[in-house]
């Protein structure tokens, strides 16, 4: 079996025209950190979800036949990142191809996008949720926001858990069967200025934790950013808390990148403008071990 001289993820996202979701994020990001990206799209919008009266073309039946000829080609990839699913079907037809491209050293991540600030996407009805529940057991990291969460687990979305319930959620997760569970949009107890980012792995049963500012500001695309970052820097050999520090500071400098402008937050970070960030070395570190 040959080696990837640049490391190879498929990308299984739509590809939403205007608004920084998804592919258009995902693919300068992994680039950008050196990686590949041979996307395989789910559907093709002209904006994201959370605009009004979007187009939206399904592509579930060309699928198969994409993934068809990369079998002929006998691509190797070294990760499989999937996020948003343009039907539930999509899912069974992902899991064959998880089962049929897989092998020893292949990163799987699945971001279950499903909805945010507790409510389920626009385009989405339950039987994507329970779908997803599906698709997160094929998993070895998956990054879901807290709504996404509490969707997994059926429990209420909460913004008031404490640290030891965000501790019990990626256990509950990573039982599932992904050995590594990263919660997103955590809150941090008694202070609201602040937000963070939990995590844990089931094979040295470590927990994580990474807390930054939270800024009052809500720009579609940034759990695919993070998402993206993750599955990068993981690529590259970072360990998981360190990849979880650069995904934070990622966003962090892109959120403050945009925030200063009065602008539309529908329309994205300015990803563009701190891109290159991702090419510096880890500045400061500061997650924590929880016990
Ligand atoms: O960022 C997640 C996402 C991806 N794709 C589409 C979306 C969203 C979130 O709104 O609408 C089409």
């Amino acid at each position: 079996m040959y080696k990837n001289i640049v490391p190879r993820v498929a990308a299984i996202h739509d590809l939403s025209g205007f608004g920084r979701s998804s592919l258009t994020v995902i693919m300068p990001i992994l680039s950008t950190m050196g990686i590949q990206v041979c996307p395989l799209p789910t559907a093709v919008l002209s904006t994201h979800s959370a605009f009004p009266d979007f187009h939206f073309h399904d592509l579930t039946n060309e699928m198969s036949p994409i993934i068809a000829h990369w079998k002929r080609l006998d691509l190797r990839f070294d990760a499989i990142y999937s996020g948003y699913m343009g039907s539930a079907k999509q899912i069974d037809i992902l899991r064959d191809f998880i089962r049929d491209f897989h092998h020893e050293e292949q990163l799987i991540v699945v971001d279950p996008v499903l909805g945010d600030n507790g409510k389920l996407y626009r385009s989405f009805s339950s039987e994507m949720i329970d779908k997803m529940k599906e698709l997160v057991c094929v998993a070895n990291v998956i990054t879901p926001n807290l709504t996404e969460a509490a969707f997994l687990l059926d429990e209420p979305y909460s913004e008031n858990l404490t640290e030891a319930e965000l501790k019990e959620w990626v256990k509950r997760l990573s039982a599932f069967g992904p050995q590594t569970v990263i919660i997103t949009s955590a809150p941090v107890t008694g202070n609201r200025g602040k937000t963070s980012v939990v995590a844990f792995n089931s094979t040295d049963k470590r927990y994580w934790k990474v807390v930054c500012d939270y800024m009052p500001a809500s720009y579609p695309g940034t759990g695919d950013a993070f998402a993206s970052v993750i599955t990068g820097s993981l690529l590259q050999g970072d360990s998981l808390p360190i990849a979880i520090d650069r995904a934070v500071q990622f966003i962090s400098i892109a959120v403050r990148a945009t925030f200063g402008y009065n602008y539309q937050p529908s329309e994205g970070i300015l990803l563009e403008k701190v891109l290159s960030s991702l090419n510096a070395p880890v500045q400061m570190s500061s997650y924590q071990l929880l016990d």
